[in-house]
């Protein structure tokens, strides 16, 4: 079929549409359009290319899905070299390379650096040829890469065409960047990867780096990657006519449509670069990405020119390295840690080592699986990694330098602390001591029933409360509510004053709501906002003891695992013991007249059916769902005769004219917020 002109202009308008939707959601981070209109054009954009496959070009949107597997990459050679850079890892060295590139330098008296962040990520090389990506490279050897032009096509912020409005049209474009890989996008992969019994990724560089060279670039879709730009080449422009600095390119990159990463700042000094690598020291660990240090480059190109390479590395650029977050030592022995419920956790005690700052002799093993797929062994040199907020982990063995008559590691039968034999479900990773007074389940039970987002008993700490349950005052958390000043006074270091303020505090976590309460049960897969959500629910213990457990799968909110949970833990006679006690001690187990009310109140939209369409002047189209939910509402997608009422946006469609033909209440978003308000 021939296309005639209008769907010609129809399929570049779409294009047109859905590049700058994207580019404002991948690369500016403040969308225009909403999802549903994104999908909406998309679809009808697909559909013209599907009709006319003459019409699909290497820059639509359309081409960012990812193709069929290749078996493998083609190598590239890269016109011009990526080089590595040199490593500094205090300001001393950074010194010490200034005054080299200054030896070789004319005489200058003044000079301006450009500090980067260092992107933990893996290097890539994009070429665009009159503007449209033609080529996507792994940075290899620097000289010779591999072609993943398919994989690079699926990473939102990497533009397919360049934005050259206000330029001259530029028939090559070189620029390099970092693709990474987002913190939470690497730590869902891994989860995924656990569950599914892959290995796991050690970072989010090797995540980056494996997911580049992914073969199936329909996976390489799925995993979010993301890109950085840092260098432009413009070859055959070495006039400057374009950009003369550093700081020039970074913008005019900007322009073209690529995300820059925006703490990038010019220096007039050694000292300001100092400034701002210990500024990021800190500040780096609330970035959503990882980075392992600053680049530091002189920014006048002309000068840059004049310095050149090394064999290696430019002259005119260093890497100012954070202190190193991995290192190896020796495991000397693999404990076995026993948790609240019951989990044993095998613990690896290591030679201490200092790691980013801190020292670190002891890293979790997660379980036994994790154990078999490292093969970690007492003896063992091993590579441990502390990054941000991670704790401390092993992330592989140097199986080189295991010494002789090492053994595999076995998980114990009985648990370690109370001696019973311990249980792996199948299909579990998890083996457990399924002994209710073992004494560690106890001591994780109450430090877990005093915490913070618990009953928050103030002053009880992890030693006392495990010298209450090792002299064996407690026995359970209702016992809790049995000590006395004096019980408490006969402890080890117990100071009058101490004692008395402890059973003040225990009187008063007697005021905690219901929804900490229930939290504070340790129940397995109930968190704290799952226990709000419950309590919000169930008002009061009773209701939540007699419910099936498909009620409780009807909260919103609310799988089929926790609720089973929930459900199995109340059919436990000694469970049910513990509540009669803790209602004997005048613990809340149900949430208090006044707020009960409001809790009703909250129903009041209760069986009536809504639909949303458009989009609303402040709220998301989810968070009005949830708070329809919320309110006991039902929110379907198409408009019928059962709807009650159509809560209308801006640019609503054929969903808002059904509803007129219908005559359904219309609802602005203040009008409908008004409503859960009266
Ligand atoms: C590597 C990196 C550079 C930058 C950021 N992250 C990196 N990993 C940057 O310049 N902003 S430059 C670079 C290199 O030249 N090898």
């Amino acid at each position: 079929m021939i296309q005639s002109q209008p769907e010609i202009k129809r399929v570049e308008e779409l294009r047109q549409l859905l590049q700058q939707a994207s580019y404002a959601y991948y690369v500016l981070d403040a969308p225009i359009m909403e999802d549903a209109v994104y999908d909406q054009l998309y679809r009808e954009l697909q559909q013209l290319e599907m009709q006319y496959p003459e019409l699909v070009t290497a820059d639509s949107p359309t081409q960012r899905v990812g193709e069929r597997p290749a078996t493998q990459f083609t190598s590239v050679r890269h016109n011009i070299p990526l080089y590595s850079l040199e490593n500094a890892f205090n300001t001393d060295e950074l010194q010490a390379w200034d005054q080299r590139w200054r030896r070789q330098a004319p005489k200058i008296d003044s000079v301006e650096y450009v500090t980067e962040l260092k992107i933990d990520g893996s290097a890539i090389a994009l070429t665009y040829q009159n503007g449209i990506l033609t080529r996507g490279a792994t940075r290899g050897d620097g000289v010779m890469g591999e072609d993943i032009t398919q994989n690079v096509r699926t990473i939102r912020s990497i533009p397919l065409r360049l934005n050259f409005e206000g330029l001259e049209i530029l028939e090559k474009v070189e620029v390099r960047g970092e693709a990474f890989l987002p913190l939470d996008v690497f730590k869902q992969i891994n989860e995924e990867r656990q569950k599914a019994g892959e290995q796991l990724f050690a970072n989010p560089r090797n995540a980056a780096a494996g997911t580049l060279r992914q073969l199936d670039s329909r996976i390489v879709a799925r995993r979010r990657l993301d890109f950085f730009g840092y260098t432009l080449h413009i070859p055959g422009r070495d006039d400057a006519s374009i950009a003369n600095t550093q700081w020039d390119a970074l913008e005019l990159l900007q322009r073209m449509g690529f995300r820059v990463n925006p703490n990038h700042k010019l220096c007039p000094s050694l000292a300001d670069v100092g400034e701002y690598y210990n500024y990021w020291d800190t500040e780096r660990l609330n970035l959503p990405y990882m980075t392992d240090g600053v680049v530091v480059k002189l920014n006048s190109f002309k000068l840059q020119e004049q310095l050149g390479f090394t064999q290696k590395f430019p002259r005119w650029a260093i890497a100012l390295k954070y202190p190193a977050e991995e290192a190896p030592t020796r495991v000397e022995n693999i404990a076995v840690n026993v948790g609240r419920t019951g989990a044993l956790t095998p613990l690896a005690e290591m030679r201490p080592v200092q790691l980013a700052g801190t020292t670190v002799s002891r890293a979790t093993l997660h379980n036994s699986d994790r154990i078999a797929q490292l093969d970690i062994r007492i003896g063992d040199t091993v590579i441990v990694r502390k990054a941000g907020e991670i704790i401390p982990e092993v992330v592989r063995v140097l199986k080189e330098l295991r010494p002789s008559e090492t053994q595999p590691f076995v998980m114990p039968t009985h648990c370690p602390v109370c001696g019973q034999p311990v249980v792996r479900e199948l299909g579990e990773a998890v083996t457990r001591c399924v002994n209710a007074s073992c004494a560690a389940i106890l001591k994780g039970a109450i430090e877990h029933w005093v915490s913070r987002d618990a009953l928050d008993i103030k002053g009880m700490g992890e030693k006392l409360v495990h010298q209450l349950v090792d002299k064996g005052l407690v026995h359970s958390v209702a016992d809790l509510y049995d000590l006395t000043e004096d019980k408490l006074y006969a402890l080890e270091r117990m100071g009058q004053k101490s004692a008395q303020k402890l059973i003040e505090a225990i009187a008063q976590s007697k005021n905690q709501p219901w929804s900490r309460v229930l939290y504070g049960l340790g129940i397995r897969h109930v968190g704290s906002v799952n226990a709000q959500l419950i309590a919000e629910k169930f008002l009061s213990v009773e209701k939540l003891a007699q419910a099936k457990q498909s009620d409780i799968e009807g909260i919103y909110g609310i799988g089929v695992e926790i609720a089973e949970s929930v459900h199995q833990w109340f059919q436990i006679n000694a469970n049910q013991t513990l509540i009669s006690r803790l209602e004997a001690a005048g613990l809340q187990l149900a949430t208090s007249e006044e707020t009960t009310t409001i809790a009703d109140g909250n129903q009041k939209l209760a069986g009536k059916t809504f639909v949303v369409t458009g989009t609303l002047p402040t709220l998301k189209r989810d968070e009005a769902k949830a708070l329809i939910q919320k309110a006991g509402g039902k929110v379907t997608e198409s408009v019928s005769k059962k709807t009650d009422y159509l809560l209308v946006g801006e640019d609503a469609g054929s969903k808002l004219a059904k509803a007129e033909a219908l005559g359904i209440t219309q609802l602005t978003e203040a009008e409908f917020l008004e409503m859960l308000e009266d």
